[in-house]
């Protein structure tokens, strides 16, 4: 009989022993968002960053099977170039583990995984959420449920620029998963530094998102995490332009080769990636480090990224 338990990677253990701040990390981003070769050093470099900003790196997937908290070096080089890896949302987990598949981790599945591993800070690049056309398609991201049920805190450049920006902040504030700008009370959108809407809420600093965790535990009133967008600084986000463009292109791409579903994501995002020349690459990769290194300041803020 195999033991579907989640298994902790050895520095995690270690940081929860030592009562060391860790800060989660999904796999999909690495997998099925970052072309090939590129996509397993920056899976390093993430993973350093977290660590040169204090806090223990655990990036989450599932090998065989297991789903581990804290992938090893050649763990995390396998869900990099291994062809057949599974995108893993959370109702994949329980099915994927009985087919003993290798998988990556959504956003969904990583919080989800995180929570249940009792780390209260993840780092991603942005969120999944409501698609273009979501009222006829009905595709909205499972990342927004499951956030609704997670206290958790997810570092993110707001949501991708491919998705309906607004529809999407509509459904996190009926879903009930707080929202806070870092350091601004616009929402960013990805590529771009400022996604078109404004947010309630500014946090501006790791000692105050510490206390929004603080508080939400205090409180015991919210099941709902914390999406804390940290906009690029203008200029370093991808050309308005260049990527008005590029989604232009990309979105009808979609429509002339009928992608649906969960490869709509992939597909837009490696479109970006080869029709910009690689920039828009270098601005995702610049998201996910700022992300990592702002998370991993929360976390030893919190004190508590390792219950
Ligand atoms: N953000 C990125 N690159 C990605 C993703 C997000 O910069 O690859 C991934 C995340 O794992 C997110 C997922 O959870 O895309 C959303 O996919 P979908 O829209 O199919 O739920
Ligand atoms: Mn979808």
């Amino acid at each position: 009989m195999t033991d579907f338990a989640i298994q902790y990677g050895e520095h995690v253990l270690h940081a929860h022993q030592d009562g060391k701040p860790v800060v989660a990390l999904e796999s999909t981003i690495i997998s099925h968002g970052l072309p090939h070769p590129d996509n397993l050093r920056v899976a390093r470099e993430i993973e350093q960053t977290v660590r040169d900003n204090g806090a223990v790196p655990a990036t989450i997937g599932m090998i065989g099977g297991q789903v581990v908290v804290g992938l090893d070096g050649d763990q995390i080089e396998h869900l990099a170039l291994a062809k057949d890896v599974a995108k893993l949302s959370v109702r994949d987990l329980a099915i994927a583990a009985a087919r003993r598949a290798d998988g990556a981790t959504t956003v969904a599945a990583t919080s989800a995984i995180a929570e249940a591993a009792g780390i209260r800070v993840f780092a991603t690049g942005g969120l999944g959420g409501v698609h273009r056309e979501a009222n006829l398609t009905f595709d909205e991201s499972a990342d927004l449920t499951e956030l609704a049920r997670t206290p958790i805190v997810v570092v993110c450049a707001g949501v991708k620029s491919i998705l309906d920006v607004g529809a999407t902040l509509e459904r996190l504030e009926t879903l009930g998963v707080s929202v806070a700008g870092y350091q601004t009370r616009r929402f960013p959108g990805f590529f771009i530094t400022d996604g078109g809407f404004d947010v309630d809420w500014q946090l501006d600093s790791p000692e105050q998102v510490a206390d929004f965790i603080a508080a939400r535990e205090a409180q015991g009133t919210s099941t709902g995490a914390l999406v804390l967008a940290n906009p690029l600084p203008t200029g370093e986000q991808l050309d308005p332009a260049l990527h008005d463009r590029t989604l232009a292109s990309g979105l009808s791409l979609l429509a002339e080769e009928n992608v649906t579903g969960k490869a709509v994501t992939p597909f837009l995002l490696s479109h970006f990636h080869s029709s910009t020349e690689g920039k828009s690459l270098e601005v995702n990769i610049r998201i996910i480090l700022r992300n990592s290194a702002l998370a991993a300041r929360i976390a030893a803020a919190s004190g508590k990224g390792a219950a």
